[in-house]
């Protein structure tokens, strides 16, 4: 950063600054909105000058504009970054100074923006890092939540959920973009105007382009995510308004906003689904028909747009737009069928991130043809040139005809209603489908996909993910940036790959010496934060056992609290071993009606109440749950962990990313064969991963024989006395009715494999004890681990998807 550019900030901060202070009292606050209008400004000027390039490239470029869609950004906090990346947090630390301001305490201020669920979403955010760091023509498309990811309180055990408000100080990120806007309709009617279908009538809204800017590190590159908000074409109905009816007025204004109101209406009554899909073609209209004015202006004709651009569906919830696009070359740009087709093929690409069939995106037909008449005209028109095709290619297969059709007709025999496939859709109109990991991308091909993979192999590819180094290495540790820095040079921070030269280096002592000195700076740190949430004191040297995710039943947190009561009632039965201590972190929030998600939740603060207040286990173990879990406070527990929890029933986890950011702060990992620990493992030395557990092929093989979890049990007296523990009321006040439903499930179903996996489980947390001991041997360790995770940067993924999905040459 010139001192210009210094000098520019700190002038833009003083004037931002006092427009604040014309309004609102010195604060952190108003120090934060000040700071990030200041970054703005620089920021908006690199937005101005990397459109101009990209503008510029002309119909020969090699790279296509890629056009990122998901329904999530999970952002997390942006000053940090923006600073980090602009090369001025020493300006701002010292332009906060004579203001009696530390810049750590205000860059703690800034709400994250919780603008999606979990792993796909952070995984997009990561993906405009690494964009911006790459330099790739891009737009990410998404839509601008009032109300992010729900606040997760608890109140006696039990996890409540509370909007999240995160837009209440204000939005000094945001470049609105007035001129960027586009109408979207929904509902309404086909007519058929001169051989033309058009698209008539029902209600319309206007979308608007809110840009958040991603500034590259190393770089004056940035990245764009263009953020759509919903209002109504129409002002209010001033006549009602006269009428004294101020609700009846607004409501086609409420209905419009409504849109933007919350990530991920719970969906579980009509209304709320309807919602989501209508939130879903929102993204889609408005996102295409940005792109489509972008090419029209930079190339002057619809010709070669599929060659100049990449759509990418982060997952289904985009996958309306082919059909989008096909209706806009159709119906609004004059195209043929076929030329549309090509176009779109060309242009479509498709990510699948999980293979749980509840995740599996359908939409019945009367909600689409109602909401989209249009759309389900071309999606009925691509399924009939498609299953024609499929005829032609393999005659006779009336039941492979029914299995890959864009539409479920129901149960053969009765009931059920007709529903449109979102997945089959994506994969039909996509020129390349990918899974997350190797593990993933294969079961794709196997299962879920296997009809479509045997109609076009071609068309199926692994990308396996990554994770940004900037967030999740050198911002949330600067304590082991510096020390890599010094033992390996900075160029790492360029290229992550040559973390492989920690290899050589990781026996060391004074490495390594070094290396537990950073960490146990990382875990007073948590320690802290723990004892200030919780109220509870944990011992900083003991071992940090971390397992931090949304709460699902595959990815086994059960699985953890089990062993827990394990270690527990062996701890109470022989306190005077040589135990070595241990706190265990769970963090992680439940969808607000998966009942299951949320009673593990209230069993692991009932286990933690006993367990913690026990007196003869003190130190030796300690369970704290920490509420509200998300990006900022994974940026606190990640660096302090000792132990990486990634234990998910094998062939369930599509990938996972945490087990990436643990592994490259030097946490060990203990896991199953599944997702990218696969890949992890084999990067670093199989054997310098705790692996434990059934893989994939005898998960199968034990469910197809009949699993039966009740002889597990009976076997192991162990986990016998930890099923009766939790039967008898012993974690819940003598309630032998409370974790009731756990058991008889884990008795009776136990369909993800817990009982079958425990023995495993908890012999593997004795081979860690047992490393653990050895402070140096355990340092060499995550050393080794954190060498094998260089490729393991988003830019090496995103390196990928240029070079399998993106490229002109992918086209081929
Ligand atoms: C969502 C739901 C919602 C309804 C209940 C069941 C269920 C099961 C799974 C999901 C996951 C939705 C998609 C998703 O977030 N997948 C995650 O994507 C990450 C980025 O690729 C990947 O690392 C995670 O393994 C994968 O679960």
């Amino acid at each position: 950063m010139s001192t210009t550019q210094r000098t520019r900030l700190q002038s833009a901060f003083k004037s931002a600054l006092a427009a604040e202070l014309a309004q609102a009292p010195l604060d952190r606050d108003s120090a934060l909105r000040a700071a990030a209008t200041a970054c703005r400004s620089v920021l908006a000027e690199r937005w101005a000058k990397t459109q101009a390039q990209d503008a510029k490239r002309g119909a020969k470029a090699k790279t296509r504009r890629v056009h990122y869609l998901s329904m999530e950004f999970l952002m997390g906090r942006a000053l940090h970054n923006a600073l980090a990346a602009l090369g001025l947090t020493d300006t701002l630390a010292e332009a906060l100074a004579p203001l009696g301001l530390q810049l750590a305490d205000v860059l703690e201020r800034e709400p994250d923006a919780a603008l999606g669920n979990g792993g796909l979403g952070r995984l997009a955010a990561c993906f405009l890092d690494s964009f911006a760091e790459l330099g790739l023509p891009s737009f990410g498309y998404g839509l601008r939540y009032q109300f992010g990811m729900f606040a997760q309180g608890i109140t006696e055990g039990r996890q409540v959920e509370r909007p999240d408000d995160w837009l209440r100080l204000g939005t000094p990120w945001e470049q609105p973009r007035p001129e960027c806007r586009y109408t979207v309709r929904f509902g309404g009617r086909v007519v058929v105007e001169g051989g033309q279908r058009r698209w008539v009538g029902g209600e319309e809204v206007v979308a608007q382009a809110f840009d958040f800017i991603v500034p590259a590190h190393h770089s004056e590159r940035v990245s764009t995510l263009r953020q759509w908000q919903a209002s109504s074409v129409k002002p209010i109905d001033f006549e009602a308004f006269c009428r004294g009816d101020y609700e009846g007025a607004n409501r086609h204004r409420v209905a419009a906003e409504a849109l933007n109101w919350v990530l991920y209406p719970d969906d579980s009554t009509d209304a709320g689904r309807e919602l989501r899909l209508k939130q879903e073609a929102f993204l889609v209209s408005a996102s295409l028909q940005d792109l489509i004015a972008r090419h029209l202006r930079e190339f002057g004709s619809l010709q070669g747009l599929g060659r100049a651009n990449a759509i990418h569906l982060n997952d289904t919830h985009p996958a309306l737009a082919p059909a989008e696009l096909m209706r806009l070359l159709l119906d609004e740009h004059g195209l043929s069928w076929d030329e549309a087709w090509a176009i779109t093929r060309q242009a479509v690409s498709y990510t699948n991130h999980t293979l749980m069939p509840e995740a599996l995106e359908t939409w019945p037909l009367r909600m689409f043809e109602a909401l989209l008449p249009r759309h389900l005209e071309i999606i009925y028109e691509i399924n009939q040139r498609f299953l024609d095709g499929v005829k032609a290619q393999l005659p006779g297969d009336t039941a492979l005809l029914r299995r890959v059709s864009l539409i479920d007709e129901g149960p053969e025999h009765g009931g059920g209603e007709r529903r449109v496939r979102m997945a089959a859709l994506a994969v039909v109109a996509s020129h390349r489908v990918n899974g997350v990991a190797q593990l993933h991308s294969d079961l794709c091909v196997q299962t879920i996909f296997a009809d479509y993979a045997r109609l076009f192999p071609q068309r199926f590819h692994n990308v396996t993910n990554g994770v940004t180094p900037r967030r999740w290495l050198m911002q949330a540790n600067p304590g082991f940036s510096a020390l890599l820095d010094e033992t390996l040079g900075e160029g790492w921070r360029t290229d992550l790959g040559e973390l492989a030269k920690l290899k050589k280096k990781a026996g060391q002592a004074k490495l390594q010496k070094a290396f537990l000195a950073v960490k146990q700076a990382n875990k007073d740190k948590l320690a802290a934060r723990i004892r200030q949430e919780l109220g509870l004191v944990v011992n900083p040297t003991s071992l940090f056992d971390v397992q931090i995710k949304r709460i699902h039943e595959y990815k086994r947190q059960l699985l953890n609290i089990l062993h827990v009561i394990a270690r527990y009632q062996a701890i109470v039965a022989n306190p005077q071993a040589d135990w070595v201590p241990r706190t265990v972190v769970i963090a992680g929030k439940a969808a607000s009606a998966y009942h299951m998600a949320k009673l593990i939740i209230q069993l692991a603060h009932d286990v933690a109440r006993v367990v913690n207040s026990d007196p003869r286990v003190g130190d030796k173990l300690k369970l704290a749950f920490l509420p509200n879990y998300g990006v900022s406070l994974a940026e606190t527990i990640i660096p302090a962990a000792d132990l990486s929890e990634q234990i998910s029933t094998a062939g369930t986890e599509a990938s996972g990313t945490g087990n990436m950011k643990f592994a490259l702060n030097g946490a060990c990992t203990i896991g199953t064969w599944d997702g990218a620990n696969i890949e992890m493992a084999q990067h670093m030395g199989v054997d310098e991963m705790f692996v434990f557990g059934l893989r994939t092929e005898a998960v199968e093989k034990i469910k197809a024989l009949g699993y039966d979890p009740r002889l597990y049990v009976e076997e192991n007296r162990q986990l016998k006395a930890v099923i009766d523990a939790l039967g008898d009321g012993s974690f819940a006040n003598g309630d032998t009715q409370r974790y009731r439903a756990i058991v008889d499930k884990l008795l009776q179903v136990d369909n993800y494999l817990l009982m079958a996996d425990f023995a495993d489980y908890v012999a593997t947390q004795g081979r860690v004890d047992e490393a653990f001991r050895d402070r140096a041997a355990w340092a060499e360790r995550a050393l080794k681990n954190v060498a094998g995770m260089g490729w393991f940067s988003s830019d090496r993924t995103i390196a990928e998807y240029v070079e399998r999905v993106w490229s002109v040459d992918s086209l081929a």
